[in-house]
């Protein structure tokens, strides 16, 4: 199989680090790109009508994509317990938190990077961390004890999100008046997983 791929992207890096976590990692040519909305990689066009990353390329059917697609697919694949039954519609919500998280957060950085500076549009970047910073609230409140649960892909969603404010929005200081989200945070960047996963340009 092969994965479309980038360093720098949050929803590749929940792929990878369930490729790592389901022990498949082997099982992957990783295919790097540098894709934007503004001027899309050949091979993520051919892998995804979208243009978006990441897409897994399958030698036995067509490509998939989008990683809650691509995560589902590869914990089936592994027979893994990422998405258990019991508690299934807690982290299908808990990973759309993430990629909601990720959505604004990409979206914030596509603002200030693809777009010509005299048509930067601030108050539409504030109301994008505005969804981010009501999100980690409610995380900081009524998701701890999920978070310290058993292993799955909410955790995995949730890490690569906090990791990319991490990464590109570090001067909004995401950890400030969230102590219990911070500790957790700190705590999960430990796994082997979330270490080789560590977003670059
Ligand atoms: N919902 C998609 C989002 C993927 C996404 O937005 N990826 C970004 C990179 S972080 C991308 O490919 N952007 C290029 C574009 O918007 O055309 C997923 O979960 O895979």
């Amino acid at each position: 199989m092969q994965l479309i791929f980038s360093p720098a992207s949050p929803f590749v890096r929940k792929v990878r680090v369930t490729l790592i976590e389901t022990n498949q990692a082997d099982d992957v040519e990783l295919v790097r790109v540098a894709t934007t909305a503004l001027n899309t990689a050949p091979e993520a066009a051919a892998a995804n009508p979208l243009g978006k990353i990441p897409a897994l390329v399958r030698p036995d059917g067509p490509a998939i994509y989008d990683s809650r697609v691509i995560c589902r697919y590869l914990t089936a694949r592994a027979g893994a317990d990422l998405y258990p039954e019991d508690r299934l519609w807690d982290v299908l919500t808990l990973e759309a938190t993430g990629d909601g998280i990720l959505e604004s957060a990409v979206s914030m950085v596509y603002e200030k990077r693809l777009r010509p500076a005299e048509m930067v549009f601030d108050e539409w970047i504030d109301s994008q961390w505005g969804k981010v910073s009501g999100a980690l609230d409610v995380l900081n409140t009524r998701w701890m004890s999920h978070l310290y649960g058993p292993f799955d892909m909410g955790q995995i969603a949730i890490g690569c999100a906090l990791g990319y404010l991490d990464f590109r929005h570090d001067e909004r200081d995401w950890r400030y008046g969230r102590d219990a989200l911070a500790a957790w945070h700190k705590a999960f960047s430990e796994r082997k997983s979330i270490m080789e996963t560590i977003p670059t340009d």
